[in-house]
């Protein structure tokens, strides 16, 4: 026991100290932050103009990154540098400070979704016919992450359109309307943007969370989703002008809620699947006289990345060890088969083919250098082949013999290998960019060209031929991530993502 009353004093002295000037340095930089910030991202973080300045949003940013934001601005929006007004030491307590998680975890409801509601061009404003000449069909876009940006590319001439500004930090791939006609964007902020390819005009936008996953879009081309990690939501919308219908709590009825890791359509089904980040249920969501109608399937364990077969009877979903994959029947809800799958699959890659008349599935892996391919009929592994390194996309085309997939982890994330669908083999390993990043492969809709990103600011998309695997000409662009083709979207093409 200490009886001294001085050194009493001395310690309550040195707590408190501290903490008020801890407290008034944080109420200066809460007052930089309103000040100079809050006007484009908003007074609570959550994102204007600019994107949501929290912790998850920003996971992908490194402090440096972010003070270098701050110090210098960002080429091609509207962040000015703040670098000329802003002491270093401000500077970097910003960036401290933006890194905080929230007092209180923010909810995004049905007024701020309706506020949020952009409608520039209404459903049938629009001339119906495309105001450039180009086969519709054989467009592609390409999202370009380094500044946040779309071009829109002639599939036959490999001559890029038109280029145009996206939201903040596009994810996942955009999804087309059935005729191709418009494509949804969502971004990781939540917004979702629906763009007119014939006028190349955004015609209405709306935020659908604060941290959205991706969106998918139905069948029938009548309604959007889209998935939340926060708040813990479903969120439908009509397609034809965005409008909001419903917004679906994601919980479990024991008062356990879950983040949305994706939501994927199921065409022959015309209802959407959505992978649950936090309970052990894949939920089929079904829109009847303009309700959603959640049937959830119970799984043994928590299911991440989903893959689908062809007729969309299965859903194979990778479990949260990382180390196998469980195949489950979607109209008995049952599990009917484990995959053991080393290194944590990323299925949502995956691809299909025909080899030696059956089907089989391929996907790589995010913690291992292998493709897995497996027999679709009995659900086994049939190979699996040693890469580079883990890779992150696969893909093909049905008129192609070869797949493609990166290795965009480790050393060798310069280099991809191209595989023969028949001989199960690497037969080449391109490398077209030493140290930069190669990633990516979307095909153009006759399976003839291919496009491949150079993932870096000083980047490019290289056309190839999809026989001789010869490259063609390299497009400059800045960091290209994915790239999508109208037709093999629209027509479920079996190399591609959908
Ligand atoms: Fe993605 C698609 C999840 C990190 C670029 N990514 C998807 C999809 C999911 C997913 C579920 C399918 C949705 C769709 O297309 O509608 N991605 C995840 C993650 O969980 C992960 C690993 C971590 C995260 O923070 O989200 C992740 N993804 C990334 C990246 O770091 C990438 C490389 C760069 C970026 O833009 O963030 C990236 N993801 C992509 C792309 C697609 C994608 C380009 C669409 C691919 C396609 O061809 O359809």
């Amino acid at each position: 026991m200490i009886r001294d009353w001085r050194i009493w004093l001395a310690l309550a002295v040195s707590l408190v100290i501290p903490t008020t000037l801890q407290a008034q340095a944080d109420t200066e930089t809460e007052t930089l932050y309103q000040q100079h910030c809050a006007s484009c991202h908003g007074k609570d973080r959550l994102g204007g103009m600019g994107p949501a300045l929290l912790p998850d949003n920003l996971s992908r940013l490194k402090k440096p990154q972010a003070e270098d934001a701050i110090r210098h601005g960002r080429p091609a929006t509207q962040m000015p540098a703040f670098g000329p007004i802003l002491s270093e030491a401000s500077v970097s307590d910003l960036a401290e400070y933006i890194y905080q998680p929230l007092a209180t975890t923010p909810g995004w409801g049905q007024a701020d979704i309706t506020d949020s509601h952009l409608l520039p061009h209404p459903a049938g404003s629009l001339p119906d016919r495309p105001v450039y000449d180009a086969d519709m069909m054989n467009l592609f876009l390409v999202v370009e992450i380094g500044d946040h940006h779309v071009t829109l590319l002639d599939g036959n001439t490999m001559e890029p359109i038109h280029r145009f500004a996206s939201r903040y930090a596009l994810h996942g791939g955009p999804k087309y309307s059935p005729d191709g006609r418009f494509v949804y964007f969502g971004s990781r902020d939540g917004w979702i943007t629906k763009y007119d390819l014939y006028n190349l005009e955004v015609t209405a936008e709306v935020r659908a969370g604060i941290n959205m996953r991706n969106i998918a879009v139905s069948a029938d081309g009548r309604h959007v989703m889209a998935a939340n990690y926060l708040p813990h939501t479903l969120v439908l919308f009509s397609a034809e002008n965005l409008e909001l219908m419903e917004i679906i709590p994601v919980e479990d009825g024991t008062g356990d809620s879950s983040r949305v890791s994706a939501v994927y359509a199921a065409p022959p089904r015309n209802s959407f699947i959505a992978a649950l980040k936090d309970i052990p249920q894949a939920w089929e969501i079904s829109v009847e006289n303009g309700k959603a109608r959640v049937r959830r399937m119970q799984t043994d364990t928590w299911l991440d990345d989903f893959f689908f077969d062809p007729e969309y009877d299965h859903l194979i979903g990778a479990a949260r060890d990382g180390k196998h994959g469980l195949v489950i029947n979607l109209d008995t809800g049952r599990t009917v088969a484990e995959l053991p799958l080393p290194g944590m699959p990323h299925l949502g890659s995956g691809i299909t083919w025909n080899y030696q008349g059956k089907r089989v599935m391929a996907t790589p892996h995010f913690r291992a250098g292998a493709v897995s391919i497996i027999d679709m009929d009995n659900w086994k592994v049939i190979k699996t082949l040693e890469t580079a390194g883990p890779g992150f996309f696969m893909r093909s085309h049905k008129n192609s013999r070869y797949a493609w997939v990166d290795v965009f982890f480790g050393p060798n994330r310069d280099k991809v290998h191209v595989i023969d669908k028949q001989t199960l083999e690497i037969v080449k390993t391109l490398q077209p960019a030493p140290g930069k990043v190669a990633a990516h492969v979307e095909f153009d809709r006759y399976g003839e060209k291919l496009l491949l990103s150079i993932w870096d600011n000083d980047g490019a998309v290289i056309v190839y031929d999809a026989d001789t695997l010869e490259e063609e000409k390299r497009i400059p662009m800045n960091k290209p991530s994915g790239k999508y083709n109208v037709w093999n979207k629209i027509r479920y093409e079996e190399g591609t993502s959908h």
